[in-house]
């Protein structure tokens, strides 16, 4: 490089700082953009409505809560109003919990007060001596900051606020993230980026995305977080560690996020010094009580633990010839005086049970029904594989009214193309959550298992598997980032369309222009679909590469546990393709409520979306609409690359409506999908074709690779693997 191009770049050099700091800040900022509303009516309609703040209640939650509000105000109204102790002026917002109202306002709310729980809110406009009013309050100080974050939705997504009477509140308590983040800093299945938690530098570092973290997550209504990974080090129980554990805690307090760690079941030995973790040993017992009892005096509304226990090797209460009640007991014991949970996981499958995977936790859990504590939640996986891009809902929703069961689903996509691909997965989320399990009849939906309405439930939960990490942008792909967002509105409520989620977080994220919001919408809403289309149609399912999950890899048969390949799960041959798990076959479909066996049992009825989820069907069995099952693979192969070419051109058009980096970040994400999704269709064609010695139907596109050529890939630096 010559000297004047060293110049000029040197001349550049501030220029080019900013616009990096600047568009990086877009990708950072995920939904709180809090981007000027570009309508000029509406900014000075919005401006008369709000004169003034005024907070009540001097609490760590309301510090934020009303900088939140001023942050917002500013930035998206340019009002610059700023707190004031007194309503002098009409139209000012008050924000404050219930016990910090006036007792004649608070009266007036009775009706709305009685609606909501602890963390609902209530934003009205109410009049005080003639004078309107804006009020956002709850019965509790989280109850208001999300009452705040939603004021600021309202403005966000230019809605009126004008007349409100807004009562809301969330229908599940526990509204959790799973991170799978290792003491080392790396992420289980993580795709972007390392770990958040920097434990070297805690607990006297306090990393501003911390923070940014919390904040975030209070916005959508996420109130848990498990900080460490399922395949847990005992390490994190030591007191090193839980200073550590202590600082972030006092971190996410104010923004009502309780921290819990995964405890790992043989901790009495590897960091207590005991010979056994038998949880019937009198000492491991009091082990663990004092292990509790020392982690609320450093946290005192420590939220519990989380268990994956005798699972893909982890140590558990079988080691010792005990079940997963008595495990999950001799914790909830530990925890109870001081009102923790232990969320107990259910996946569970083992190598030397011949029976059908789908059907293992199922068979090992059910028994125990009514035999846990009240503060022991059974976490299940969603679907009785493992989060696939479609899996028929787990059969152990119904199946356990006696015991409170979690949702887990995963929002890292291990199985959907990592952080690279643009999924959708509220879609997927929905899917499931409107289920039917039929088990009080019609209507008893997965939704109602565990909002716990169906079975009258005290405790309920909902987790997700995180997909945050250090990248800038949080989740890898700038879409990812709804996929956070998404959970956490379906968390808090589960009834909620995925349509409307989606429209919010673009309008947020984004843009309300409708000439952008409209076409992209429907590109997120139609993603889920393609990557089931170009990965795992029509019921197919785990025929992703072993070990880090990346790419196609039908052929894979030479691992050692056999329900590790996914030759187990096609079972493709020269007669057909699919697994039976019909009265002819495994019989998992047994596991489902009569109404429900009756439907997948029965290849006329069962959904083609399940179809080789559930049954074995020769080349030429026919399809609804008259394809063969070859031609019908082959040609949704071939629609979900075409899915994926559409979502290109329709991003393409976006230029004018998004920020530069963001723009190109998804296009040359969406390159790579697209480039991947012909990777999948050609690679899983060729493999199947061998089987079924058909051509490839009319429309098809001709794989441009062999067979061979696609079975040598490899990849073993494929992250999330460790
Ligand atoms: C599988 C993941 C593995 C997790 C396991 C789990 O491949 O990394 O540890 O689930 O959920 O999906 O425990």
């Amino acid at each position: 490089m010559n000297r004047i191009s060293y110049k000029y770049i040197l001349l550049l050099f501030p220029f080019l700082m900013i616009s990096i700091t600047l568009s990086a800040q877009e990708d950072y900022k995920l939904w709180l953009q809090y981007a000027k509303v570009s309508d000029s009516k509406l900014v000075s309609d919005y401006n008369s409505n709000i004169n003034g703040i005024v907070a009540l209640g001097n609490s760590e939650t309301i510090r934020v809560a009303s900088k939140e509000l001023q942050l917002g105000l500013s930035s998206l109204l340019d009002n610059t109003t700023v707190i004031q102790q007194n309503i002098e002026a009409e139209n000012v917002l008050i924000l404050g919990s219930k016990t910090s109202l006036n007792e004649a306002i608070s009266k007036s709310l009775n009706k709305e007060f009685e609606q909501i729980n602890n963390e609902g809110y209530i934003i009205k406009t109410i009049q005080i001596k003639n004078k309107n009013h804006i009020l956002i309050t709850a019965k509790t100080d989280i109850g208001v900051l999300y009452g705040v974050f939603n004021f600021l939705k309202l403005i966000q997504t230019n809605k009126s606020v004008e007349n409100l009477n807004i009562v809301d509140a969330p229908k599940i308590d526990i509204r959790i993230l799973n991170h799978w983040d290792n003491l080392n800093g790396t992420v289980e299945r993580g795709y972007s980026g390392s770990s958040l938690w920097n434990w070297q530098k805690l607990p006297d570092f306090i990393d501003q995305r911390y923070i940014d973290y919390a904040r975030a997550n209070a916005s959508i209504g996420i109130n848990g977080t498990v900080l460490n990974n399922v395949n847990a080090n005992a390490l994190i129980l030591t007191p090193l560690y839980l200073n550590k554990v202590e600082a972030l805690a006092n971190t996410f307090r104010p923004y009502g996020i309780k921290v819990y760690l995964t405890a790992r079941f043989s901790a009495p030995i590897e960091i207590g010094g005991l010979k056994t973790a038998d949880p019937y040993d009198a000492a491991v017992q009091q082990w663990w009580k004092d292990k509790v009892a020392e982690i609320y005096t450093r946290i005192p509304d420590f939220g519990g633990f989380l268990v994956k226990a005798n699972s893909e090797g982890q140590p558990g209460p079988q080691n010792y010839g005990r079940n997963h009640v008595d495990g999950a007991n001799m914790l909830a014991d530990a925890l109870a005086p001081f009102g923790g949970i232990v969320m107990w996981r259910a996946f569970v499958y083992s190598e030397h049970d011949v029976n059908d995977r789908a059907k293992q936790a199922y068979s090992e859990f059910v028994p125990y029904d009514g035999k846990f504590r009240d503060n022991v939640i059974v976490q299940v996986k969603n679907g009785a594989i493992d989060f696939q891009p479609r899996e028929p809902f787990h059969p152990m929703f119904g199946a356990m009214p006696k015991t409170p069961l979690m949702m887990e689903f995963q929002i890292t996509q291990e199985y959907l193309g990592f952080s690279t691909h643009l999924v959708y997965l509220p879609k997927l989320y929905q899917e499931v959550l409107d289920s039917d399990t039929y088990t009080k009849g019609k209507g008893s939906t997965v939704a109602k298992v565990i909002d716990g309405s169906l079975d009258n439930h005290k405790l309920t939960g909902i987790a997700g598997v995180a997909n945050i990490g250090s990248d800038i942008n949080w989740t890898g792909h700038p879409f990812a980032q709804a996929n956070w967002y998404g959970f956490g509105r379906l968390a808090w409520n589960p009834n909620l369309d995925s349509e409307v989620i989606a429209e919010e977080w673009l309008r947020m994220t984004f843009s309300n222009d409708l000439n952008f919001v409209n076409p992209i919408k429907e590109m997120m809403l139609k993603s889920r679909e393609a990557v089931v289309n170009y990965m795992t149609p029509l019921g197919l399912h785990h025929i992703m590469d072993t070990g880090h999950h990346y790419g196609p890899g039908p052929w894979v048969s030479n691992l050692s546990r056999p329900e590790w390949n996914p030759v187990y799960y096609h079972k493709a041959d020269k007669n057909g393709i699919g697994f039976d798990r019909s009265k002819t076959g495994s019989n998992a479909t047994s596991q489902y409520t009569p109404d429900v066996a009756k439907i997948f049992d029965d290849v006329k009825t069962c959904p083609e979306e399940y179809l080789l989820w559930f049954h074995h069907l020769p080349w030429d069995y026919k399809l609804k609409n008259g394809q063969t099952i070859w031609d019908g693979i082959a040609l949704k192969y071939q629609k979900g690359v075409d899915e994926v070419a559409t979502m290109n051109t329709t991003w393409d058009k976006m230029n004018p409506y998004v920020d530069e980096q963001r723009f190109r970040e998804v296009q040359m994400l969406l390159k790579i999908q697209l480039k991947e999704a012909k990777w999948w269709r050609d690679a899983c064609l060729l493999y199947f074709q061998q089987f079924s010695g058909k051509e490839l139907p009319k429309g098809v596109e001709n794989p441009t690779q062999t067979l061979e050529y696609f079975e040598t890939l490899k990849f073993p630096f494929a992250p999330g693997n460790n």
